[in-house]
C-alpha cells in the first residue's frame, strides 16, 4: 500500500521506521519538515530530515532522539577553539552529512535530489522528501515580544521560554516539493504523524498548496496524536499548545486537524476523549501509540494499515 507520512523529528521518525518495517520497500514516502533547518559552520543543517534518515538507516542515537549513535565530537571541539558557537552539538559523523549535502547543493542538486541521493547511499529504500525545496524558518516569539530562531529556543535555551507566537518566516514564498505533491497524488493512506502539531506539522501545512494537495489526495487521511495523557511524548508540544491557547491534549491536536483528516488515532490512555474528538467530524481509533521498541513501531504501523484495509473492505 502506498503510504505518505507527514513528519517532524523524533516521533515522526519512529512511526516512519514502523512503516518501513512492515511495508514493501519503496511503498513509504515521508514528507519532512524543514523549518527547523539552520546554518552552522557555513553548512545547511536539516535536523528533521537527518533524524529520519539516521533512524531509517539504523544509525540513529535512539536514546537521544537525534544524531548518530556513538558519534564523537572532535570537530565540534575544534570549532569551539576557533571561537565558533558549540551549543548545537554536531557530531563528527553527523558533520559528514552536512558537508555531503552542502556539496550536492553547490553542484546544483535541489534539497529533494540531495536527500534522495544520500538516503540511497545509506541503503534507505523509503522515499525521504523535504516538504519544500525553498527556504522557510520557524521563529518563536517569547516573553517581551522578542523573536528567536527555532534552534535557539529548542536547543540553546532548552525549551524553557514561554512561547507566545510562532511564525514560519518565508513560507508564503515557498512551494511544495514536486516529489511531495506526486506522493500525495498517488497515496492510498496519508498519515499526519505523532509530531509536534505546531512546529513540526504546522510548517508543512503552511506551505501554500499542501493543504489542497492533502485534501485532493485519493488516500485515506489519518492523524496520530503525539500527545498522550496530556503530555507530549517528546519535546515541548504540550506546553507550546497551552501557551498558544490550545488544549494540551489529544483533543487539542485533533481540533488543529479538523477538516483535514477523516480519522484520528489516540492512545488507550485517552479513550475518554473519543466522543469529543468524533464531534469534530472524524472517526476515532484507540490504539497503543507509545513506541519504545522496534516491535512497538511495527505494531502501530501495521494497526494503521489494518484500519485502512478495513475501510477499503467496507
Ligand atoms: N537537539 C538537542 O536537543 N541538542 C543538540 O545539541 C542537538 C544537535 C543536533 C545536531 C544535528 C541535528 O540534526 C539535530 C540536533 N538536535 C539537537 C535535534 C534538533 O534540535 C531537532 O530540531 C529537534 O529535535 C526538533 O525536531
Amino acid at each position: 500500500m502506498k503510504v505518505v507520512l507527514l513528519a517532524g523529528g523524533t516521533g515522526g521518525a519512529k512511526l516512519a521506521h514502523g512503516f518501513q518495517l512492515v511495508l514493501p520497500p519503496g511503498d513509504l514516502t515521508v514528507i519532512v519538515n524543514v523549518a527547523d533547518d539552520m546554518e552552522r559552520f557555513g553548512l545547511l543543517v536539516c535536523p528533521d530530515l537527518d533524524t529520519i534518515l539516521y533512524t531509517l538507516a539504523g544509525l540513529a542515537d535512539r536514546e537521544q532522539g537525534w544524531g548518530v549513535a556513538g558519534d564523537t565530537f572532535s570537530a565540534l571541539e575544534m570549532f569551539g577553539r576557533y571561537g565558533e558557537e558549540a551549543w548545537f552539538r554536531i557530531g563528527d559523523a553527523d558533520l559528514a552529512t552536512h558537508v555531503r549535502r552542502d556539496r550536492l547543493l553547490r553542484e546544483g542538486s535541489s534539497l529533494t535530489d540531495a536527500t534522495a541521493a544520500m538516503a540511497a547511499a545509506l541503503g534507505v529504500a523509503t522515499h525521504l522528501v523535504p516538504a519544500t525545496d525553498d527556504r522557510v524558518r520557524t521563529r518563536i516569539q517569547i516573553d517581551g515580544g522578542e523573536e528567536i530562531d527555532f534552534q535557539e529556543y529548542f536547543v540553546h535555551r532548552g525549551q524553557q521560554e514561554t512561547v507566545h507566537a510562532v511564525r514560519f518566516d518565508g513560507v508564503d514564498a515557498t512551494r511544495p516539493s514536486p516529489a511531495a505533491l506526486e506522493a500525495l497524488g498517488t497515496a492510498e493512506l496519508v498519515v499526519i504523524g505523532p509530531s509536534n502539531p505546531i512546529v513540526s506539522i504546522g510548517p508543512i501545512l503552511a506551505i501554500p498548496g499542501v493543504r489542497e494537495a492533502l485534501l485532493a489526495s485519493p488516500g485515506q487521511r489519518m492523524g496520530v496524536s503525539g500527545i498522550v495523557g496530556g503530555k507530549a511524548l517528546h519535546g515541548p508540544a504540550d506546553r507550546m499548545l497551552a501557551s498558544l491557547g490550545h488544549e494540551p491534549s489529544a483533543a487539542g491536536v485533533a481540533r488543529l486537524y479538523a477538516g483535514l483528516v477523516e480519522r484520528f488515532v489516540i492512545d488507550e490512555l485517552d479513550a475518554g476523549l473519543a466522543l469529543a474528538i468524533e464531534a469534530l467530524g472524524m472517526r476515532v481509533s484507540v490504539l497503543p501509540t507509545v513506541m519504545v521498541s522496534n516491535d512497538d513501531r511495527a505494531r502501530l504501523a501495521a494497526a494503521l494499515l489494518e484500519l485502512v484495509e478495513g475501510i477499503l473492505g467496507e
